[in-house]
């Protein structure tokens, strides 16, 4: 499998922007099989489109903000046991991104994350609050697993896209007061006032950023596991990730992607299009300051 696309740097520790695919669907329980194959089906659909081949030059779409002029080190893919060694071996000033597999895994990269930082704040977007605590780390427990974390605070804990709540998850939410948005919150008080009032919470704090795919609607995004109707459309993603990347991002994750359920490459596109929005707005934006 070639490496994603904007793969553009040689050495590891040159890099500002770091990428690792995690093939494990181990965590999951859902009926459906196939997110160990997400990693890789976000790489071909970099290639395949957001690239186009002329005279033999390839050339790469840029993100909204423009040229992408970041040094990305695409490091393949690692098996789960390996994630909190591999990440916690990557330089505080180097962006971290995972691509899933299933949920479960984003608990072991938060934990090493984690110990670079005092604090840490979790934005997690989603269908599911992943608030499961008769479980423990699994895809439907893995927000609670990540808020055991001691360096993770509550109250700058966000869920946004949320409408599919079991009942022990509905106790958690209300036991934990974790500040979240539905998806119909999302449509209807738009993008910019849930924005404003995710910047009012968070400030600057280091934030590590889930996306559990499933968050986007199945029109958008029918390869996931446990795809859930009356999500967010592409444009009210796309905006909001685009805000949350303008605070102090340190890390993201694109989760759940199951190349057997998608239509047309549909997900893996947005996933892979979605890393250089993220980029394009995140990294530049902590230069200037
Ligand atoms: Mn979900």
């Amino acid at each position: 499998m070639p490496k994603f696309a904007y793969h553009n740097c040689n050495k590891i520790t040159d890099a500002d922007i770091i990428l690792v695919g995690v093939p494990d669907e181990s965590g999951s329980y859902a009926e459906r099989r196939g997110t160990k194959k997400g990693p890789d089906a976000i790489r071909e659909a970099s290639h395949e489109r957001l690239c186009f081949k002329r005279k033999g030059k390839t050339f790469c779409v840029e993100s909204e903000n423009g040229p992408f002029n970041l040094k990305l080190f695409d490091a393949g893919n690692i098996s789960k046991p390996k994630i909190q060694s591999f990440l916690e071996s990557i330089s505080k000033e180097q962006m971290t991104i995972l691509l899933g597999g299933d949920h479960s895994n984003t608990y072991l990269a938060v934990k090493a994350l984690s110990k670079k930082y005092k604090e840490l704040a979790i934005i997690h977007l989603d269908a599911h609050p992943d608030l499961i605590s008769s479980t423990k780390y699994d895809f439907g427990s893995v927000i609670n697993d990540i808020l055991s974390l001691k360096e993770i605070n509550h109250k700058k804990a966000i869920q946004i896209g949320i409408r599919a709540i079991e009942p022990e998850e509905e106790i958690n939410l209300k036991r934990e007061k974790i500040n979240f948005f539905t998806a119909l919150d999302v449509y209807e008080m738009g993008v910019q006032k849930v924005f404003s009032s995710v910047k009012k919470i968070i400030g600057d704090t280091p934030i590590y950023l889930s996306i559990d795919l499933d968050v986007l609607d199945p029109a958008f995004a029918p390869g996931v596991d446990t795809p859930a109707p009356f999500g967010l459309t592409g444009n009210e993603y796309l905006s909001l990730v685009k805000k949350i990347a303008s605070l102090n991002l340190i890390g993201f994750d694109l989760m759940e992607m199951n190349p057997k359920y998608d239509v047309q490459q549909l997900t893996a596109q947005i996933a892979a299009q979605s890393i250089i929005e993220i980029l394009g707005t995140a990294l530049p934006a902590k230069r200037k300051s």
